[in-house]
């Protein structure tokens, strides 16, 4: 499969004519294609495309914007499965969960498809009685997608679908890790018909192909999921631009709560799937499980018992449990940071570390990493994003050290809370500083019609799901008098 951009409705190699491999990261020698490397001038030519082709786009109706949406979740149904492997196969995320993240782009657009037909404004009321009072939602124009390989078939559907339903064209940029999935959404977007320049597509880094859609002076909206640096970065460039708009949705250093009461039965299998799921690349995997003190002893047994029978492999087997990291570089991540805990006193519980042998030879398999330590300030590994299986059980002994050290990060995104006692599980909602909570369930698997997004580093203040509708639209009031006369609100003269 060869890797494409896609500019005013026609597949074209980059200008420069450069491309990059896409590799399967649990077996780096399979390389699944060969991708468009592009750069200012490709990215340029897809803004220029989804400029010349909003006027179009903006004057259809809402219903039939949404109708395409309908078209698109069509085109991916009929091929579910080539796409889960993909996903699978580019990604390294297990059967499973390659499926779960197709499946939660089909709900995304679903969802959206249905606002097609909702209210998409407001009437409200006038002090004056010959006054009829509306506001209306107007799209801004072209919106930039920069999406992250974790979730390289969702994450894109979670920002495209809004902006397209509001009337916005949009150029994307899929992870280059994970290039040939962002491919196929566009390929299921090509098959629901969509108008030429409506969505366009370029391959390619961030740096060379992401940075000039960002910087363009046509570029309304930028839409970013991806790391705490990058998002930052961006969301700075945005705020000197006079008018452009933005949202980022960045990293996490997410707990889950373990109280003294908690069903550890449960509490044990919510932080194994919080922990491991997506090898602990999600930015809502848990990396920090706070256990009651009282409860240490027996989870910490259970939970490291449970990762033990955790299976390693081949995302395409189905007895697997965790895929590869997706990189070298984020092998080096996880290995310095398992080698951190070491250096900075963490009594470690399991430590599987690389696999290499075997089945495992071909790929970036590492196992998981657990340890106990108490809380401090100044431990890196207890406040930095590591994004892999690397976890830390930490004590505490009160409801408020508890609070005070969930907080004690600079990330707020997904938190979860063990208990049988809905007073502190509504005390603990109450103080814990996050975005997506749950109580008695892991910190993962959010469904698409909740706002995602997180605090402090780890978002930017517009969560996605319905949020983005706002976002992406500049909301316009329009006040219709019905007088013969003018009439002035807050008691106005209108006499000259
Ligand atoms: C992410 O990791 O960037 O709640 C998104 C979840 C998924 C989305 C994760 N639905 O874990």
């Amino acid at each position: 499969m060869n890797g494409k951009n896609y500019i005013a409705g026609s597949w074209v190699e980059a200008v420069g004519g450069a491309r990059f491999e896409s590799r399967n990261p649990a077996r780096f020698d399979q390389v699944l294609g060969a991708v468009a490397l592009s750069n200012r001038e490709d990215a340029e030519q897809a803004v220029a495309a989804a400029k010349t082709a909003f006027p179009y786009w903006r004057g259809l109706s809402r219903v039939k914007r949404g109708e395409y949406l309908d078209r698109f979740v069509e085109a991916i149904k009929a091929q579910t499965d080539e796409i889960t492997r993909l996903v699978a196969s580019e990604a390294g995320k297990a059967y499973n969960e390659a499926k779960a993240d197709v499946v939660e782009g089909i709900h995304m657009a679903q969802y959206m498809f249905g606002h097609a037909r909702l209210s998409s404004g407001q009437v409200v009321p006038s002090e004056i009685a010959e006054k009829d009072a509306y506001m209306f939602r107007k799209p801004k124009g072209v919106v930039a997608v920069i999406s992250p390989w974790n979730f390289p078939f969702a994450i894109p559907i979670w920002l495209i679908t809004p902006a397209l339903l509001e009337g916005n064209t949009v150029v994307f940029k899929p992870s280059g890790n994970t290039p040939l999935v962002g491919e196929k959404i566009v390929e299921c977007f090509e098959r629901a018909e969509l108008p030429p320049g409506v969505l366009n597509l370029v391959h390619g880094t961030g740096e060379d192909a992401g940075w000039p859609m960002v910087t363009h002076p046509d570029v309304e909206v930028v839409l970013f999921t991806g790391s705490y640096d990058v998002g930052s970065r961006i969301k700075e460039a945005c705020v000197k631009d006079y008018r452009k708009m933005y949202a980022c949705e960045m990293g996490g250093k997410n707990a889950m709560i373990i109280c003294q009461d908690a069903d550890l039965d449960l509490a044990v299998r919510a932080a194994i799937l919080s922990a491991f799921k997506t090898t602990g690349q999600r930015c809502t995997s848990a990396s920090r499980l706070l256990v009651h003190e009282s409860r240490m002893e027996e989870f910490a047994a259970a939970f490291v018992a449970m990762a033990r029978r955790i299976v390693i492999g081949d995302p395409l087997d189905p007895q697997v449990f965790m895929g590869p990291l997706i990189s070298e570089s984020a092998m080096k991540k996880v290995d310095f940071y398992n080698l951190l805990a070491k250096q900075e006193g963490a009594q470690v519980l399991l430590d599987g570390g690389r696999l290499e042998e075997g089945a495992h030879r071909q790929g970036y398999f590492f196992s998981p990493f657990i340890y106990r330590m108490a809380h401090r300030k100044d431990a890196r590994v207890l406040h930095e994003e590591v994004f892999g299986p690397h976890v830390a059980l930490i004590p505490f002994r009160t409801l408020e050290e508890a609070v005070t050290i969930h907080n004690d990060v600079e990330y707020g995104l997904a938190c979860s809370v063990f208990t049988e006692d809905y007073r502190i599980a509504r005390r603990l909602r109450e103080e814990c500083e996050f975005g997506v909570g749950y109580w008695n369930l892991p910190t993962i698997g959010a469904e698409v019609h909740l706002p995602f997004g997180g605090l402090k580093k780890s978002g930017t203040g517009v969560p996605a799901s319905w949020p983005l509708l706002d976002l992406v639209t500049h909301k316009v009031a329009w006040t219709v008098g019905y007088s013969h006369e003018i009439k002035m609100a807050q008691g106005l003269s209108a006499d000259v």
